[in-house]
């Protein structure tokens, strides 16, 4: 079979006129800063790159010397191209506005650089997730405002997880493709045309230590799924946690199966665990033009009116059937539903 490497893909894309020529350029950029995280990922301990860089983000959350560094590189590499009106990362506060000495284009790129940081230094997968949303006519100076835009405009999306391979999930809105990296070669290669994922699955992922902490209706239906064949859903489930957000939906993306990061009493407060802008919208874009669902366990994730660049919300997303019943549990306790 003939080899369709990332270029060709975005080339057909734009003669299907399903992207335009600025959109398909970015993407490129992002991949190729990918490919050179991959590389200082790949590195290790050789690389220097590995423990804290001594820094904390502006959740307060101690940073890695990775975090810092795949910042960089995507700042970097996305600066000058002329795609980008701003850029909005998990590692800074406020956008960053493009330098004034590069020219501006019509696009806003928000990213996670590297997520599930926690995993660098054991040398588990770790990712990098983001997603392209269009600037709003008239803007020159891109800030928040212009960001807090649903999940349901962006135009784009995607993830790259370091695993064993480097692995490129892409969405433009019209399905969901997967490309492999070709380390000889330097290039991403369609790996999988149109991925669905299977309605239903009997393999769910949670992080179980906050079971004490969750509300009733989660209570409710991960007990179900823990009774087993003799319990109300009359089927074994089998459970899986890397505590890497993309290696965890990689896994659904290639043999279907759930995610779920519902709230807890212990992040009630913030509204949940993963933020909105840069990994549940991007990932519930993916997921979704994959043929599954996701979920605050009571809103469709895409609907929802962002308040904050760094704003948290539960997710719940995979295999559809599944994500329905986690959510028709959630809205018959709120009374939502009979
Ligand atoms: P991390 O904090 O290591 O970046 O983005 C948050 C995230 O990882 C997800 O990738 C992952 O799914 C989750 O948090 C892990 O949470 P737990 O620490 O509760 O396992």
């Amino acid at each position: 079979m003939k080899s369709i490497s990332l270029i060709q893909f975005l080339i057909e894309e734009r003669r299907a006129g399903r992207v335009n020529a600025e959109l398909s350029l970015l993407i490129e950029v992002v991949a190729r800063a990918c490919k050179r995280i991959a590389v200082a990922t790949n590195k290790g301990a050789l690389g220097g790159v590995l423990g804290e860089a001594g820094t904390g983000n502006i959740q307060g959350e101690a940073q890695k010397k990775l975090d810092v560094i795949s910042n960089e590189i995507l700042l970097e590499a996305n600066a000058w191209g002329g795609q980008l009106a701003a850029c909005a990362s998990e590692e800074m506060e406020d956008p960053q506005p493009i330098p004034d000495m590069y020219p501006k284009g019509n696009h806003l790129l928000l990213f996670d650089p590297l997520d599930g940081s926690s995993n660098i230094d054991v040398n588990i997968s770790v990712g990098t997730i983001f997603s392209v949303l269009r600037c709003p006519d008239g803007v020159t100076d891109a800030k928040t405002e212009h960001f807090l835009q649903p999940g349901t405009t962006q135009l784009a999306a995607g993830y790259v997880v370091y695993g064993p391979a480097t692995v490129l999930v892409l969405t433009f809105g019209h399905g969901t493709h997967e490309f492999t990296l070709d380390r000889e070669v330097g290039s991403f290669i369609l790996s999988r045309r149109d991925i669905r994922i299977s309605e239903e699955t009997a393999e769910f992922a949670i992080n179980m230590s906050n079971q004490r902490h969750w509300e009733p209706p989660m209570q409710r239906y991960i007990g179900e799924l823990l009774a087993g064949k003799d319990g109300p859903r009359g089927k074994d489930f089998n459970m899986r946690w890397v505590a890497s957000m993309v290696a965890d939906v990689h896994r659904i993306i290639t043999r279907g199966g759930t995610f779920f990061y519902p709230l807890d009493a212990k992040i009630k407060s913030k509204g949940g665990k993963l933020r909105l802008m840069y990994e549940a919208n991007p990932m519930a874009f993916i997921i979704e033009q994959a043929g599954g669902a996701a979920t605050t366990g009571r809103e469709r994730i895409l609907e929802l009116q962002p308040t904050g660049l760094h704003q948290r919300v539960p997710v719940f997303l995979g295999s559809k059937n599944e994500i329905e019943v986690a959510t028709h549990y959630h809205l018959v306790a709120d009374g939502a539903q009979g």
